[in-house]
Formats: structure tokens, C-alpha cells, sequence
């Protein structure tokens, strides 16, 4: 029967309909409260899925620990569906729209039988703005529900903003029903079948067997990525997976910076960085740490928006010295995910403290000591909580209107051939260096590591074919009156010992600040044929006595082997074949015939003038 709360007649046809299919006990519209969260966590408790923390220790938190194998978002379960195969391009999984819809049609049936269907209306963005998206969850996963809640707006409110509008369609279900008698697993999921699926041609969303973060919290990649992404190109904006920081200066400036990395280089550390000694006055201030949506204005410049309101970020490796403001974001009010339990009933996770507490019960719920071969926590172990909760959080991190752009960021984990920074010449280079942005698998010790490209940090997450993805943001330049200055970072450099020759974390604001006084036409550096570098004087090493030496090793450009990394990227750019712009041909070509024609010694020889290239 239909819900006569719920005004808006396709969505109630649609929870009817839904609701005929899975045949779930029952059906519930969040409200979004803080009320119902609370109830939702303890009905979570009461099922054995979530262990309460210490009220003292860590108020108002939660542990989950999930299935073995449930622990991570699953690439080669996520499919693009388009009606032409080349529209998702060679970089996605693709799947046949007819073919998997009914799949999944049989996959569904049934599928929420003995459990409550939540019907969760969210919004990614801020209510009411012209740039926020709205979708609904329905999901048979209280887990989701209480995630979804920290990470988007959600309720029925939204629904009223709604009006008769169209909605993202988000279907997902753990795919475990229950038969009456059954006793339910603490984490219900499918062992046998997981798809998280993007329809992109009525833009739905669906994901089967899963509960875990990016496969069940659907407002996350699944929207405000993959589906955003293929509207930002029709429409002429971008849906990134970067986050947005702001730089202030100690004359109370800010410079707004968005910046896109591959998992497993710091990128929630990097968004919450707290400037190191030397740097008193200056200040970061965190809008997100995963998406941004960013649009051009009619001024003619870029300005961003971070969709969600909080933060699902890896627990190993958080500490004071790595990211104190997240430490003091998940004090409280938090859901860690995998972490390992103290006798205490407090969190531990790998990276924490230097010496594992004892007693401590390890992410599958067994006893744990240190020799018994693996980590208490999984690590892939997570936090979810609010952005409300973090000290660096941004007055404008609501703000509908967004944060001007003034400079892109783009980095990798690479332990050779490239240096800590440098500043791509123009546009058109810049995003040459974005879509060839790679990362190595692993911290190397050697210099052979394997590196994954990952063109704009993008690879699982755009939505459609990524050649035509490369076009769009060459396109983008026309449309601007200030393009935003485009730079590579990599934190990550080794001398031959495999050791790292920067120190990193609160010391990257070193590099920040160069970054902002070049967008800020006060940053001197020298220019390369890849690119604008900082020579040693042109860092600010007040607190850190860093010798020229180690930073000369840094910043080498040896332009031969840069030459032969250039002409491995042709691979990766073949695959797309005839699709690829004309225009990205050209610029490998320029960039290729630059290296070979500078002479050996002639890389970072002369120093560019202090303003926008
Ligand atoms: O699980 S998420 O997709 O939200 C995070 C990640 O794996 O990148
Ligand atoms: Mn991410």
C-alpha cells in the first residue's frame, strides 16, 4: 500500500513496487533524527552487529566488525551498464543494461525477506542548493542507515524539497533473507553473489551482497561519483574524488586548494594537515576529504562543493602524529568498522599507539596477541563520523555556493623518477599529468614496484568512457576566465637505500605554501620541461633544518628516464583507441619531444618569474 506521507508519486510507486519484489517484514522511512540513529544503534547492539564503547572512553560510539569477506569496496564487482559498450570505455567493468537488470531482478527477488526495508530520502550537498543531488536508499541494512546518516542529509525533509522532482533511484540489499526461526548473522551478507551496479542510462544505482562502506553507502561513490560524473560531463562541471582544503595565510588569506590522490597515500591526513613548527599563523581548514563537486561560475572561475557531511576514513596508520584532528573528530559520536576491541572497551587499529595494548580482541572477535601473524585490526578498518565533529572543518564547508578553486593537486606514491612537487606549464599539460597520475602498490624498497595507473585518482569511480573524461576537463579551459594552476606532488620519493627522502605529513605544508605562492603570483621556482620546480631557496624551511643536498636528490629530474616513463604512458593511452582527444595526443608528443631535445644538464637551470604560468 502506498505511504500516503510521500507526496511525491514516483517515488511512492517506487517503494511499492520495490517493496512487491524483496518482500521484506516490513517498510520504514527514516526521518533522520538524531532520535531515530540512536534507536537504530541500539537495535544494531541488541543484533549482535554492534559492540557499545566505553561511555567514558569513547561516548556515544560504536564497534562493527563484519563479515570475512565483507571487508572492502570490490572493483571487479562494480559495473558500468551503458547501452553502447564504448560509452563505459575500456577502464570500466562493463555489463549489458537488459542483461543485468535481470540479474538482478532475480537476485532481488525475495532478497529482504524477514528483515525491514528502510527507505532512507538523502541528500548529497545542501538542501535546497541548486548544486545538491538527491537520491533514495532503500536498503535492508540498518548499518547503512546509521553510515548514511553521518555521511549525507537524510530524511524526509528531503523529500519535501523534492517536491515532484526526480530522484537518483539507489537499490541495495545485503542479500541474505531470513525464513522465520532463523537466527540472523551479526553481519548478513552474500557469500556467493556481489554486484554494485550503475545503470547509466536512467541513472539508477543498485548493489547486491554487500554491506560494506562504498558498496552499501550508495550517496558515496556510487552518486556523488560514478553517477555525478556522467551528469557533470553533459552539464559542464566535474564530480571529483579529491578533497578541498583552504589555506590561510597569517594576514588571514585563504587559498583554496582541491586535490586528488589514489588510496594509500594520506589524502584524509593531507586535508587535515596541521602546519609544523615554523609555521605559526598559518592555518588548514578541511572541506572534505574524498568528493568534491566543482562548477564553474558565471565569473568565470571554478568554485567546489564537498557533498557529504562526513568521513569514512582508514583507521590504521591515524595517530596524533599522523592526523591529531581526526584523533579529536572520533573522540565521540563515532562507528569504527574492523578496528580491534581493548579489554576496556575502547578501539585499537594498527598504527595507533607503537606498542598494541594486551588483551586486545582483533577485528574477527578472537583474542589476540602480537605473534599470532595478523593484524588486530583489518586494514582496511574504518571510522565514520560527521564533519561537525572535526576541529579543522571549514566555516564554507556548507556553504551551498561552494569554495573558489585556485589550484588542483594531483598525486601518486612513487619511489622514483618524480619530485616532491612541480607545477604543470599550463592547463593543457596539467591534465596530461592528471589522467597519467600512477601509484605504486606498495611502499617499494626498490625502484621496480608496480605502479597502477590511475588517471585523476578516477579509475573506479568515472562513470563513463574516461578519453571522453580527458576531453571534458581540456574542454573545461575555455569556459574559465582564471583556470586553476594544475600541480604533481609526491610525497614519496626513495634514495637507493629505498628510504624516504621526505619526511612528509605536517611537513607537506612546505609544499603547500610554495603552491599557494605561486597561485598567489608571489612563489618563485625554475622552470623544467615538465614543469615550474622550487629550487631549495624557494621553500620555506623555517623548523626543519632540511639539507640541499637531500632536497637536490628530491627534486632531480633525471630526463631520460623521465623520457622513458613518458613513452610507457603510450600504452595506457592506446586503449582508448580513436576515442582519445587529438589534442592529448599532441601534448604527450610536445612534452615527449621537450625531454629529448633539452640537454642533460639543462633541467631546472632558470628560474621562472613569480607568476602564473
Ligand atoms: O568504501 S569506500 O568506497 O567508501 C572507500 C574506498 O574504498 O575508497
Ligand atoms: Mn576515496
Amino acid at each position: 500500500m502506498a505511504d500516503p506521507t510521500i507526496k511525491n508519486t514516483a517515488l511512492s510507486q517506487w517503494i511499492d513496487e520495490i517493496r512487491a519484489h524483496c518482500e521484506p517484514d516490513c517498510v520504514y522511512v527514516c526521518d533522520g533524527s538524531d532520535e531515530e540513529y540512536d534507536r537504530l544503534c541500539a537495535s544494531l547492539v541488541a543484533a549482535g552487529t554492534f559492540i557499545r564503547l566505553d561511555e567514558a572512553k569513547r561516548p556515544n560510539s560504536y564497534l562493527c566488525r563484519s563479515d570475512p569477506g565483507d571487508v572492502a569496496r570490490l572493483e571487479h564487482r562494480t559495473f558500468v551498464c551503458t547501452s553502447n559498450r564504448d560509452d563505459a570505455g575500456p577502464t570500466n567493468n562493463w555489463a549489458d543494461p537488459t542483461e543485468m537488470r535481470s540479474k538482478l531482478a532475480q537476485l532481488f527477488k525475495g532478497s529482504m525477506r524477514g528483515r525491514t526495508m528502510y527507505v532512507v530520502p538523502f541528500c548529497m550537498g545542501e538542501p535546497g542548493s541548486d548544486l545538491a543531488m538527491i537520491g533514495v536508499q532503500i536498503t535492508d541494512s540498518a548499518y547503512a542507515v546509521v553510515s548514511m546518516k553521518l555521511m549525507a542529509h537524510i530524511g524526509r525533509h528531503v523529500v519535501d524539497t523534492l517536491a515532484d522532482g526526480d530522484f537518483v533511484r539507489c537499490l541495495h540489499s545485503v542479500g541474505a533473507p531470513l525464513t522465520p526461526g532463523d537466527q540472523d548473522a551479526p553481519w548478513p551478507c552474500n557469500a556467493e553473489h556481489k554486484y554494485i551496479v550503475s545503470f547509466q542510462d536512467d541513472g539508477s544505482i543498485a548493489s547486491f551482497g554487500s554491506g560494506y562502506g562504498g558498496n552499501a553507502l550508495l550517496g558515496k561513490k556510487c552518486l556523488a561519483l560514478r553517477t555525478a560524473s556522467l551528469k557533470a560531463q553533459r552539464e559542464g562541471w566535474l564530480a571529483e574524488h579529491m578533497l578541498i582544503m583552504g589555506v590561510e595565510d597569517p594576514d588571514g588569506k585563504t587559498t583554496y586548494v582541491a586535490a586528488a590522490f589514489p588510496s594509500a597515500c594520506g589524502k584524509t591526513n593531507f586535508a587535515m594537515l596541521l602546519p609544523p613548527d615554523g609555521f605559526e599563523g598559518w592555518k588548514v581548514r578541511t572541506i572534505g576529504d574524498d568528493i568534491a563537486w566543482i562548477r564553474p561560475g558565471a565569473d568565470g572561475k571554478l568554485r567546489a562543493i564537498n557533498p557529504e557531511t562526513g568521513f569514512f576514513g582508514v583507521a590504521p596508520g591515524t595517530n596524533e602524529k599522523t592526523n591529531p584532528n581526526m584523533m579529536a573528530a572520533i573522540q565521540r559520536d563515532t562507528i569504527f568498522t574492523n578496528c580491534a576491541l581493548t579489554p576496556d572497551g575502547d578501539v585499537w587499529w594498527e598504527g595507533l599507539t607503537e606498542t598494541p595494548p594486551a588483551g586486545l580482541v582483533d577485528w574477527r572477535g578472537c583474542n589476540w596477541r602480537p605473534d599470532v601473524g595478523h593484524p588486530a585490526a583489518h586494514p582496511n578498518a574504518r571510522f565514520t563520523v560527521s564533519r561537525d565533529r572535526c576541529p579543522s572543518i571549514d566555516s564554507m564547508a556548507a556553504d551551498p555556493k561552494g569554495v573558489p578553486i585556485s589550484a588542483f593537486i594531483f598525486g601518486g606514491r612513487l619511489s622514483h623518477t618524480f619530485p616532491l612537487v612541480f607545477q604543470a606549464n599550463d592547463w593543457r599539460q596539467g591534465v596530461y599529468w592528471a589522467a597519467t597520475l600512477g601509484s605504486e602498490a606498495t611502499a617499494a624498497a626498490e625502484n621496480q614496484a608496480a605502479t597502477r595507473r590511475d588517471p585523476f585518482a578516477m579509475l573506479p569511480f568515472c562513470g563513463y568512457n574516461m578519453a571522453d573524461y580527458f576531453a571534458h576537463w581540456l574542454a573545461l579551459e575555455r569556459r574559465l576566465t582564471d583556470a586553476p594552476a594544475i600541480f604533481r606532488v609526491n610525497w614519496f620519493r626513495c634514495d637507493k637505500n629505498g628510504a624516504f627522502l621526505w619526511p612528509g605529513f605536517r611537513q607537506n605544508m612546505r609544499v603547500l605554501k610554495w603552491i599557494v605562492q605561486r597561485v598567489e603570483s608571489t612563489g618563485t621556482g625554475a622552470e623544467t620541461p615538465i614543469g615550474i620546480m622550487p629550487l631549495h631557496d624557494n621553500i620555506d624551511w623555517s623548523g626543519l633544518d632540511f639539507d640541499r643536498r637531500t632536497f637536490e636528490a628530491l627534486m632531480a629530474i633525471d630526463l631520460e628516464e623521465m623520457a622513458t616513463e613518458i613513452q610507457s604512458y603510450g600504452a595506457m593511452l592506446d586503449r582508448f583507441g580513436p576515442r582519445l582527444p587529438s589534442d592529448f595526443v599532441t601534448i604527450h608528443r610536445t612534452l615527449l619531444d621537450a625531454l629529448q631535445r633539452t640537454p642533460r644538464d639543462a633541467a631546472a637551470a632558470r628560474t621562472a618569474s613569480p607568476r602564473r604560468h
